[in-house]
């Protein structure tokens, strides 16, 4: 079998105006939607960020795949590599940070992980197997997810956004409203908030409610590295005997260790440790104990597999990071998730956040606060071409290149200035 064609469809999908610790969510996240042909007619398909960079280094990868065989992941690795290499593919080219955990110097990782996970999809169709499967097995039918809450703004500048059905969310009592409304339409077991928006004691409070409110939830809270350590130690203090795990309130490996060692608190990342590198450092310094894995960065579903390996063997807690995203990247993330024996952590998904989708059959099921795999061949859904066609007219259109969350923040309230930490 051999690969006769790539193609590779930038994206513009609605997003609601949610805020991080960067500013707030444009009104389209850019995806990349990836098919690979084979001569015998089967399609594998893959999904990953849709931002210039990536896509500049997507496009100039792909037809180097033509001709090899869609089970020599070794060639696919070789040809990204080539192309890095060469310069042609500046997909390293942004240096600030326009988003929380952007990951932008992890080129190569994500060119190759976006192309791995069609090859994969292509291989499990060919041989007539669900994905897991050839990821060693699923562990878990039911891969749970965590209801994901952002603090919101009602609606955007920008004409072209649809105002959405959640609306404003900036208090304590919205924050509840939200997660209630999340919990009843997918039946989530866990919590995750994401931080670093509003003022520190504004979200402490919004914690404490959702505590209230969900007793038996596990939670989570995310400030993306928007709070200083001392800030960060005080709010240890408040949170205590409240949290799951404290996901990447203060900057730095270095930052995380030194609020470990101060409050022994259970910390996660999916900041300091986003490279083998980095992974050594964290055991030497014991900066965080469990590391949020996303195969769209760590290098596709195989590098990620090494990376749960690792933390096995190195006795870090494993859970999983998300972006925007569509039903391929879900279905990608539920397929490792399956066959991943220590991820032991409901996964993150922004999926909730998403109305429009790529697929036939339209959005994928969450029941139970779960996406079920099944045996269908490969990842187990097919492209809607014509959504895909619609959504790609919406990239055009859109005049969105870059995800650039701060500048977005500046046309809602010109007076706001970036600063990291802020609080
Ligand atoms: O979508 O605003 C967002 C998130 O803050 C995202 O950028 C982060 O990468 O979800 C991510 C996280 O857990 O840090
Ligand atoms: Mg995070």
């Amino acid at each position: 079998m051999k690969i006769v064609s790539v193609r590779v469809t930038p994206i513009a999908i609605s997003d609601p105006p949610l805020l991080n610790a960067s500013g707030v969510h444009e009104p389209f996240a850019l995806r990349s939607i990836i098919e690979i042909e084979a001569d015998n007619g089967l399609i594998g398909l893959g999904e990953t960020y849709g931002d210039k960079p990536v896509l500049d280094g997507l496009l100039q990868v792909k037809d180097h795949l033509v001709g090899l065989s869609p089970f020599d992941l070794n060639g696919a690795a070789r040809a990204v590599h080539a192309a890095q290499s060469s310069g042609a593919a500046p997909a390293n080219a942004v240096e600030i940070d326009l988003a929380p955990g952007s990951q932008l110097d992890k080129a190569e990782q994500k060119l190759f992980g976006a192309f791995e996970v069609a090859l994969l999809d292509l291989q499990a169709r060919s041989l007539g197997v669900p994905l897991h499967e050839l990821l060693g097995g699923a562990v878990r039918r039911q891969v749970p997810f965590s209801a994901y809450l952002f603090f919101k703004f009602a609606s955007d500048v920008d004409p072209s956004y649809r105002p959405d059905s959640w609306g404003e969310v900036l208090t304590p009592e919205q924050i509840v409203g939200q997660a209630r409304t999340m919990i009843d339409r997918y039946g989530f077991g866990s919590i995750k908030l994401k931080a670093g928006a509003l003022e520190p004691d504004v979200e402490v409070a919004s914690l404490k409610a959702l505590k209230r409110a969900f007793p038996n939830h596990p939670l989570r809270i995310d400030p993306n590295a928007n709070w200083s350590l001392d800030t960060s130690i005080r709010i240890a203090r408040e949170l205590e005997g409240d949290l799951e795990y404290y996901e990447d309130p203060t900057p730095g490996l270095e930052g995380m260790a030194q609020l470990h060692r101060a409050t022994g608190l259970p910390l996660a990342t999916n900041m300091v440790v986003t490279g083998m590198d980095e992974f050594r450092r964290n055991v030497a310094l014991n900066g965080v104990q469990i590391v949020l894995s996303d195969h769209h960065y760590w290098g596709g579903l195989r590098a990620t597999q090494t990376l749960a390996a690792m933390c096995d063997t190195f006795g870090l807690g494993l859970s999983m990071h998300s972006n925007s995203h569509l039903g391929i990247s879900l279905m990608a993330m539920s397929h490792l998730a399956a066959a991943v024996p220590n991820l032991t952590y409901a996964c993150d998904t922004h999926y909730p956040w998403q109305d429009d989708e790529v697929l036939k059959g339209g959005k994928i099921n969450i029941e139970g606060g779960c996406v079920t795999v099944t045996d269908a061949p490969g990842l187990g859904v097919e492209l809607d071409r014509d959504a895909l066609r619609a959504l790609h007219e919406r990239y055009l259109e859109c005049g969105i290149t870059q995800r650039n969350d701060a500048a977005q923040m500046r046309k809602l309230r010109p007076e706001w200035i970036a600063k990291k930490p802020r609080y």
